[in-house]
């Protein structure tokens, strides 16, 4: 009977994660330079949870390995905004239970209650950028590069980089032709892939791994940039310029959630509460440079990054710019032109 009662409360513990302590692992699937090993590290000092970093490079290649793996093998991702929708709809994000969360007081309410996720029921913001036009000065008098437009200039032929990120490149084509970056119309989606078919002799590169380094050894003279990765060059390499196109900049907000199928959701919640801390925040933004949500770690920032129009961007920029939103059904329409421009000559 003894033996019985012990295997019985042993199994009851194993099953149950409430009651028992989860396992001192967790597993996160983010953008790469995104979040610095040393709050990894900071994390697993404190918690004894060991932190597994695997990385990807699209909002693309992170949706179909978690498609493919049936939202389970990792505890928490990173999704852009329009991926948000996407994911719910297939069923692979968790509802969060945001009283598990801390530090969410951090937060710019302007950052919260997103359309792609209405009460944050299943997200938490993490950082939020843009992509801008990086221009090299040697190359061209900057001062008369207006719009999205001025990639085409015969001064950058062959010297053109376009992110190997689907929606930002088609924005940028979007917004050059007058549309919204978000536009689900066919004639408007065709129109924008012809102007990269007419561009693509002026293209060097498709990247987003490489960026700064093509831009700081000047194999690329012109180009797409997120604002973290133009904020690291143009440190290296002070000819680079960041450009707000007339048309606007566009605006982007990654978001750490939970798949459906994490193992280890409490470590996750403790993961992101870490996160929420102004001096975490702070960390990250100073490392990689992008914006942050957390108007707590913004107020510690030191002034380069603080004072830095890249990182913490002007309110009128900002209502001038469009953040990028789900498109839909419109998205086949979108990835079939992205594979026919990509294989074009
Ligand atoms: N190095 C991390 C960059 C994260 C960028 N995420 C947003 C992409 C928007 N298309």
């Amino acid at each position: 009977m003894k033996t019985f009662l012990v295997a019985l409360v042993a199994l009851l513990l194993a099953a149950s994660p409430s009651w028992a302590e989860e396992e001192k692992v967790l597993n996160v699937f983010s953008w790469s330079e995104y979040i610095p090993q040393e709050v990894v590290n900071g994390f697993t000092k404190e918690t004894g949870i060991k932190v597994v970093l695997s990385t990807y490079e699209s909002n693309e290649a992170m949706y179909a390995k978690l498609k493919l793996l049936g939202g389970k093998g990792y505890d928490l991702i990173v999704p852009s905004g329009y991926f948000v929708e996407v994911m719910a709809r297939d069923g692979l994000l968790a509802p969060l239970d945001k009283s598990r969360i801390t530090g969410l007081e951090n937060l710019d309410p302007l950052s919260l209650d997103q359309p792609f996720d209405k009460g944050n029921a299943l997200t938490i913001p993490y950082m939020w950028g843009t992509v801008g036009l990086l221009v090299n000065k040697k190359a061209v008098d900057v001062s008369t590069i207006k719009s999205w437009k001025d990639l085409a200039r015969p001064e950058f032929k062959g010297k053109v980089l376009l992110s190997d990120d689907l929606r930002d490149t088609f924005g940028v084509a979007l917004k050059a032709l007058g549309y919204s970056i978000n536009t689900t119309n066919p004639d408007e989606i065709k129109a924008a892939y012809e102007w990269l078919k007419a561009l693509k002799p002026s293209v060097r590169v498709f990247d987003v791994t490489a960026t700064k380094q093509a831009f700081i050894s000047e194999e690329v003279t012109a180009g797409l940039s997120w604002n973290g990765d133009a904020f690291i060059a143009m440190q290296e390499n002070p000819d680079l310029e960041f450009i707000v196109p007339e048309e606007g900049l566009m605006i982007w907000l990654d978001n750490f959630a939970i798949p459906a199928g994490a193992e280890h959701k409490e470590n996750a919640y403790k993961f992101i509460s870490y996160l929420m801390r102004p001096e975490v925040a702070k960390l990250c933004v100073e490392e990689f440079n992008y914006s942050t949500p957390n108007k707590a770690a913004e107020k510690i920032l030191e002034p380069e990054y603080a004072q830095s129009k890249v990182i913490v961007l002007d309110p009128e920029e900002m209502a001038r710019g469009e953040v990028t939103l789900d498109v839909g059904k419109a998205r086949e329409l979108y990835e079939k032109y992205w594979e026919q421009l990509k294989t074009a000559d």
